[in-house]
């Protein structure tokens, strides 16, 4: 059979793990376009988000997930560990990713969720590039083996890009045959709006660090191209007046400087120059009102 006649294979494959254990840095990495947004703090990622890869004869679609939150205090910890819990039904398989040797209580809540569930699991021990000594390992994966049925063990880095193509042929083995769901140019099923209100919100999030609680939320109001230049305007709502201080910073110089580098993705992804404007309004108390992140756009 010539490779023109490979059989083709579609399917979908959930990326689940604790916050911040690189899912959307793995996802990004993969598809070699920044679709989702990452950083240090365990609440980047909010919502469930197709990262879809074609080549040749496969299509992955990849679904990115945010992390299990062991605070069910807030309505949003709430929203996205449902986000979580239903990305891992009718997959064709899960990729579970840890941390190397960091295990926490967050990692034993996604257990707990994958030990009934029918898809294979791939087990991918991230950040290996921080890791000295490999055989540090061993203890850890025969722990989780008792665990977890895991099919597969994969050590990869992320950020590296080191085992992930070994990681793909994996995943590609667990795909059925069958005809593409979606058009091979395309990379995700989320919006161009929705990408850039998410960049802004990885700005606020990398360079505020702590400052800025997450109860923050982004809303593109306009999104047009005049020429060949994107004109963006994106509403930042926060939830005081005091955030909102923080974040416009000294004579506005944070929010220049989040601007600017909000800016640069933007036109890597679009490929075309950008014109970004943003605002900052005060809207106090949604993160804990289930309708208020409703009319927000959190009911997916
Ligand atoms: P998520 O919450 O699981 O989606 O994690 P992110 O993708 O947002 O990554 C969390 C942090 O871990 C970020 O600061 C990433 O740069 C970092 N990270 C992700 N993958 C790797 C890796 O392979 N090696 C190292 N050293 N850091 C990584
Ligand atoms: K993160
Ligand atoms: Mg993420």
């Amino acid at each position: 059979m010539s490779s023109s006649e490979a059989v083709s294979r579609c399917g979908y494959v959930a990326i689940v793990g604790r916050p911040n254990v690189g899912k959307s840095t793995l996802l990004n990495h993969v598809l070699q376009q920044k679709i989702s947004i990452t950083s240090r703090k365990p609440q980047t990622t909010r919502h469930n988000m197709l990262g879809i890869k074609t080549e040749g004869p496969n299509q992955i679609i990849f679904v990115d997930t945010p992390g299990m939150h062991l605070n069910h205090s807030k309505a949003i910890n709430r929203y996205m560990n449902r986000s979580a819990n239903t990305a891992v039904k009718d997959v064709d398989a899960v990729i579970f990713v840890v941390d190397k040797l960091h295990w926490t209580e967050e990692d034993e809540m996604v257990i707990k969720r994958l030990e009934n569930n029918a898809s294979p699991v791939i087990l991918a021990i991230n950040k290996v590039d921080e890791l000295d000594d490999k055989e540090a390992l061993l203890p850890h994966l025969q722990a989780l083996n008792e665990r977890v049925n895991v099919a597969e063990v994969v050590p990869i880095s992320a950020l590296r890009g080191h085992n992930l193509d070994r990681l793909e042929e994996i995943v590609v083995s667990y795909l059925p045959e069958g005809q593409h769901f979606f058009p091979e140019d395309q990379i995700t099923d989320r919006s161009s709006r929705f990408i850039a209100a998410e960049m802004v919100r990885e700005k606020i999030t990398r360079q505020l660090g702590d400052e800025l609680p997450y109860q923050m939320n982004v809303e593109i109001e306009e999104f047009s191209y005049e020429g060949n230049c994107l004109h963006i305007s994106a509403l930042i709502l926060v939830e005081s007046k005091g955030q909102k201080k923080i974040l416009i910073g000294d004579k506005g110089a944070k929010i220049k400087q989040i601007g600017q580098a909000a800016r640069v993705d933007m036109e890597n992804l679009f490929e075309s120059k950008v014109m970004l404007k943003l605002w900052v309004k005060v809207k106090s108390g949604w993160s804990d009102d289930e309708r208020a992140l409703r009319s927000l756009g959190y009911d997916d």
